[in-house]
């Protein structure tokens, strides 16, 4: 080989193009000289005594990073042997540690300790990412304890590889290959979940099949588990309610039948022999089709009971979903996942937790937080959002979602009081939980880049952090991620978490201002307000806005479905009357005729058009922000993101003239200056939706 050729191999791989794969992960040499060589005399070797799996992760990703970020092979050695500028890992039990929690301190050298193996993971990935953001070392001193025990992603991932709303691929896991071939991605998948706190994943659907609890597909779920555990990762299963018919040939699947109930001993028997840290069961049952308790006249806790006491030897617990809506369709959808868990309160056994959707219908882009957060102090109850843009605008359009999931955390209940907000009572804090989870619904798939969109990525890693700590804000958070993803360089990073921090509300105002929703049957995808057929009303759009020639919105004060009798009356006392309702929730609450001016002083009409207006043209906004620091980021994650702004732009514009097109029928109002009224009919738009209907 000649010397030219070899500088052109160079040359290729040096210039190789991000591909998103490495994500917050990338360890890149440090460009700064000076800071490089500060880090480097206090990261000369790692200390590790010891052979736990864990510990051992923990000094090999200290080593990974430090070798990009230094630019240096740092060895790991089991003791310092007299001498300092040494990174010591060690399992303590500190007092002011709680399981997971870690400190990092550092004088002559640096000890991350943990009262765990987990905490000294964490601690290490911690000491990564100060050094990442570049931060300085001097009199380290770090403390962070997870304020929520179980911080879960749950894969809607069926077995053909499908994901029921993901938008970036096929699912990771090759179940036809598992378990004897190992993708080298599962670890990788591992490591970015660690790095950022989770703790846990269900694997597979909620919608789920029985199949992965064969004792063929154990065997596959076992070995993914075995990859995950030195991660500090336990895996939890969706089950199939009637898996003891369907796979124990059982003539029942009825949660007090002592057979049906000696099925699920056996069952947990078998995978705790196979999986010995299995973490436990979610279940959708009774809801949207779905078989569970009430099909044997049993309600959730008697379903959820039997599971608990299957698992509870084992330590085992249960992940029971509150997102269930009755098949009649006819009383308001909003209600119905309180109507049926509130009387439930204090029933469950120990290990099991309810799940809620941060909103009382179904992660619209957005909602007031469910009631069932202010009114369950004897029912642990974890918190459920979804990372997955299902209805927000999949993976063509910029969602940062840390703003939404700290507007719900933030909400107060008023269930203990002033101050009582949903953040308290998922932690625990509030009504003292033994048990607390936060789940998020995962954005991640086969593609190269794992999101699809390359700035989503974000919101996997918002996610994390959040349910680390839910204190932190949406900002710090897309700082740290923006520096260690996307560039250092401070200017661009300002630039890039700005424009991070404004697209929710971005999104927001050209889809669904002033509170409105679209749960509405289909891909999500497209706009259709004028929806009106489905087998159920409450699949239609009609249902939702509920737009006639007085007005616009759904009334749930007590003239309408009372939905709101279900907060606390300190909340009810907001937004029941239209004057002081924040405007965000307006429509959710109140129909409120087209004339009636609002504190904007605009009328309800004007100040939708001017939502739908300046939201549509706000994305041209965002996208000359990305290309303003275009010379700082990587040219293929630069023409990606570019490329899907592009698609948002046009589909924006797309959303306005669908909605004002349409509300204008029954507003009957010009569209108000300055805005120019859409140079399509109703008609045009409706066809464009159609295509996407097309079969
Ligand atoms: C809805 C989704 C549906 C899920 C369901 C759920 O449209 O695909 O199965 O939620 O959470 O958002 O069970």
């Amino acid at each position: 080989m000649n010397f030219k050729l070899i500088f052109l191999l160079l040359l290729t791989t040096l210039c190789r193009a991000d591909d998103g794969y490495r994500l917050w992960l990338k360890y890149d040499l440090i460009k700064d000289a000076t800071k490089r060589a500060a880090y480097a005399r206090s990261a000369q070797f790692i200390v590790l005594n010891s052979t736990n799996p864990v510990l051992k992760t923990a000094a090999d990703e200290l080593q990974t990073g430090l070798q990009g970020l230094l630019g240096k092979t740092v060895p790991i050695v089991a003791n310092a042997g007299g001498k300092t500028g040494g990174i010591l890992l060690t399992t303590s039990p500190v007092a002011e540690l709680t399981n997971e929690g870690y400190r990092i301190t550092g004088k002559q050298n640096i000890t991350i300790t943990g009262k765990t193996d987990a905490g000294v993971l964490y601690g290490a990935f911690a000491l990564l990412r100060h050094l990442q953001t570049r931060q300085s070392i001097d009199r380290l001193s770090l403390t962070s304890n997870p304020k929520i025990q179980l911080r879960m992603l749950n894969h809607w991932d069926n077995v053909d590889a499908s994901i029921e709303r993901g938008y970036a691929g096929q699912s990771l896991w090759k179940w036809y290959e598992l378990p004897e071939r190992i993708d080298p991605r599962y670890r990788d998948y591992a490591r970015a979940n660690a790095s950022i706190g989770i703790n846990g994943t269900v694997v597979n659907n909620v919608n789920a099949s029985s199949r992965f609890l064969t004792a063929e597909y154990l065997q596959k779920v076992a070995a993914l588990a075995n990859v995950f555990r030195p991660y500090g990762i336990k895996i939890y299963l969706s089950i199939y309610f009637p898996a003891p018919k369907t796979i124990g040939k059982l003539k029942t699947a009825d949660p007090l039948d002592p057979e049906v109930n000696q099925w699920w001993v056996d069952k947990a028997n078998e995978i705790y022999k196979l999986i010995p840290d299995f973490g436990g069961f979610l279940v959708k049952a009774n809801s949207e089709g779905q078989p569970g308790p009430q099909d044997y006249g049993r309600n959730h806790a008697d379903g959820a009971n039997m599971l608990a006491k299957a698992l509870a030897p084992h330590n085992g617990i249960v992940i029971w979903r509150a997102f269930v809506y009755k098949a009649d369709g006819i009383s308001d959808r909003f209600k119905a996942a309180y109507d049926e868990f509130k009387p439930l309160d204090g029933q469950f056994e120990k290990n099991v937790i309810v799940q809620v959707k941060n909103g009382p219908i179904d992660f619209q882009p957005r909602e007031p937080f469910s009631p069932i957060f202010g009114t369950m102090p004897q029912t642990p109850l974890g918190m459920e959002f979804q990372i997955t843009q299902e209805y927000l605008g999949h993976a063509t359009h910029l969602v940062y979602e840390a703003p939404l999931f700290k507007e719900c955390l933030e909400s107060d209940t008023y269930a203990g009081g002033r101050g009582s907000t949903v953040a308290k009572v998922v932690d625990g804090s509030l009504h003292n939980y033994k048990l607390t989870a936060i789940a998020g619904v995962a954005n991640t798939g086969s593609d190269r880049n794992w999101t699809g969109h390359p700035l989503t990525q974000a919101n996997w890693y918002a996610f994390g952090r959040l349910a680390w700590d839910h204190t932190l804000t949406s900002q710090a958070i897309a700082n740290e991620w923006v520096t260690m993803t996307l560039t250092p360089e401070p200017q661009s990073v300002k630039t890039v978490t700005d424009l991070l921090l404004k697209s929710r509300e971005i999104y927001v105002n050209y889809n669904t201002p002033l509170g409105l929703s679209r749960p509405w049957t289909g891909a999500h995808f497209a706009p259709e307000p004028w929806q009106n057929r489905s087998s159920r009303p409450d699949w239609t759009a009609v249902y939702y806005h509920r737009a006639d020639s007085i007005g616009l919105g759904f009334d749930r004060t007590v003239k309408g479905s009372q939905a709101l009798a279900q907060y606390r009356p300190e909340v009810q006392k907001q937004w029941n009357n239209p004057e002081t309702c924040p405007l965000p929730y307006l429509l959710w609450f109140h129909h409120v005729p087209w004339t009636q001016k609002l504190n904007t002083d605009r009328t309800l009409w004007e100040e939708l058009c001017t939502r739908f207006y300046t939201g549509a043209e706000s994305v041209g906004g965002m996208q000359n922000e990305w290309a303003s620091v275009k010379k700082d980021i990587d040219p293929e994650t630069f023409a990606n993101v570019a490329g899907r702004l592009a698609t948002q732009q046009k589909e924006a514009i797309w959303w306005r003239d669908a909605w004002v097109l349409y509300l204008q029928e029954f507003a009957r109002q010009p569209i108000p200056a300055p805005f120019k009224k859409p140079d399509r009919t109703l008609q045009e738009v409706k066809e464009l939706v159609d295509i996407y209907q097309l079969r």
